[in-house]
């Protein structure tokens, strides 16, 4: 009798390995997850796992192999390097990511969407475009859905929009998207890759089986993709705010020329998603749209385009405006974990910032951030495992330490006038005080709303 396929899925996750595993388990594989946190750490997530699925807990031991498994699903958070992996390598047993397992299940197109910044936001604009025309388009992946997860939900027609991250690309195979966005490059995860280049390559794979049926979407204006984007198959379509592109940014407005004329699509200050940063996200949604119809041979009603554009509202934790008290604006920017992801949001923004910043440290080049503080922030409000590292770094300019998100707001308030701004764009990750961005997000709403209800007394 034929064995069962052993598949071991390494990091449980909230919901990368939970996912996986209930997928390949529901397939028929004989399916073991392996995770380094406790039984009692992971008793909340493992309820939710098929009752056929085993788990070691606790320990990632390399001697785990010696069951021998024919494959390893790797969660976007463990990194290759762990010696069980390498291990694996050894002995050539496949290593692919969830998004390689899905694809080899998927029967829709896919429109693959990675870069530094500006992924979640291009991700659900997208969708929202191709919604919008006619298209049955569905966003996933690193905003926080895993693609396993809806996989089998999708038909032959439909649209996997997927937000990628480096990590989840690192281990893909045979992945090959219809249209694939690279959105910008700047220092990231440097705590995770030797280099930028080593960066940049896993980003690279979202691109290396596509061919000349797919396009490949980018952003012109991005200095480090320029010099460092090689010779590719599919067909490159490029954005651009500065210079003459497929689609560009002119007198306020946004021009979409593919074979033909430029066209007008839509005013920039129709967005209401503030920012540049955010026409290159809509420029570069509008392409994602046009090429994939282009490919299917579909007609695209612009004027429906147009208006996708117009409504879009942007995503919760991006430059989100949570409200105003006492004259000043509160936002919450809690996924800006770059340094990249800051600078955009302080250029979105009018008027003085009292800036709160800090959290778990990336190995980003945080000095960057010091010309773009100048003239706009007038206080640093400095929380989180950076504190001590980000007061000597920004020592020139007035900051204080804060223990708690409640204690940051209140002294961002002794530190701000009427008319200014209150800004949590940490730069950094959120594990030190969180369990993830959206949580650090969620606190910040909460301790504005107890300050505006007069719950909370500042003064
Ligand atoms: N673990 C090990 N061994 C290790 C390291 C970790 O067992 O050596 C375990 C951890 O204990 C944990 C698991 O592995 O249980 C890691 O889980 P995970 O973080 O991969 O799992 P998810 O909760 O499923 O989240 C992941 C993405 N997380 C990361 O890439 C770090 C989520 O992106 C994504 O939304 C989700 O899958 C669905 O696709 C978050 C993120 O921070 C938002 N992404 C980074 C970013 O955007 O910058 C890439």
């Amino acid at each position: 009798m034929k064995q069962r396929k052993q598949i071991l899925v390494v990091g449980l996750g909230y919901r990368t390995g939970v996912a996986s595993a209930n997928f390949l388990a529901k397939k028929g594989y004989a399916v073991t997850v392996c995770d380094i946190k406790s039984r009692e750490e992971l008793a909340p997530i493992t309820q939710k796992l098929h009752s056929d699925v085993v788990v070691i807990a606790g320990h990632q031991d390399p001697c785990i192999l010696s069951s021998g498994f024919d494959e390893i699903v790797l969660s976007p958070g463990v990194p290759q390097s762990i010696p069980l992996i390498q291990e694996a390598k050894n002995k050539r047993i496949p290593v692919i990511s969830e998004i390689e397992l899905a694809y080899r299940y998927g029967r829709s197109r896919i429109v693959g969407i990675t870069g530094t910044d500006g992924k979640s936001t291009t991700t659900m604009l997208t969708a929202h475009c191709l919604k919008a025309t006619g298209f049955d388009a569905h966003p996933c992946g690193n905003i926080g859905i895993p693609y396993v997860s809806i996989v089998d939900a999708l038909q032959k027609d439909s649209v996997a929009v997927i937000e990628l991250s480096s990590f989840q690309l690192e281990t893909v195979d045979t992945f090959k998207p219809d249209i694939a966005i690279l959105t910008n490059l700047t220092p990231d995860h440097l705590d995770r890759y030797h280099s930028l280049d080593d960066y940049f390559n896993a980003k690279m794979n979202i691109t290396k089986n596509q061919d000349s049926s797919d396009y490949f979407i980018v952003n012109a204006d991005d200095e480090f993709i320029a010099t460092h984007l090689p010779a590719l198959r599919a067909v490159q379509y490029s954005f651009s705010l500065y210079k003459e592109a497929h689609c560009m940014y002119k007198d306020g407005a946004i021009y979409c020329a593919l074979d033909d004329k430029p066209q007008l699509i839509a005013k920039a200050d129709r967005l209401k998603i503030l920012g540049l940063h955010n026409v290159q996200n809509a420029m570069a949604a509008v392409l994602a749209t046009l090429s994939l119809a282009k490919k299917l041979n579909r007609e695209v009603n612009l004027h429906a385009l147009e208006e996708a554009l117009y409504s879009f509202e942007g995503l919760p934790h991006r430059i989100q405006m949570v409200g105003r008290y006492e004259g000043r604006a509160f936002i919450n920017d809690s996924k800006a974990t770059t340094v990249g992801a800051v600078i955009m949001a302080l250029k979105s923004i009018q008027g003085g910032v009292i800036l709160i910043l800090g959290g778990r440290a990336k190995g980003d080049d945080y000095l960057r951030l010091k010309s773009f503080l100048k003239g706009k922030v007038k206080a640093l409000v400095l929380i989180g495992e950076t504190q001590d590292e980000f007061a000597v770094l920004f020592s020139d300019m007035p900051h204080v330490k804060a223990h708690s998100m409640e204690d940051a707001l209140i002294k961002a308030m002794k530190l701000s006038a009427e008319g200014d701004t209150i800004l949590l764009s940490p730069a950094c990750a959120s594990f030190d005080m969180y369990k993830n961005y959206e949580e650090r997000g969620n606190d910040f709403i909460d301790v504005y709303h107890r300050l505006s209800r007069g719950q909370l007394r500042w003064m």
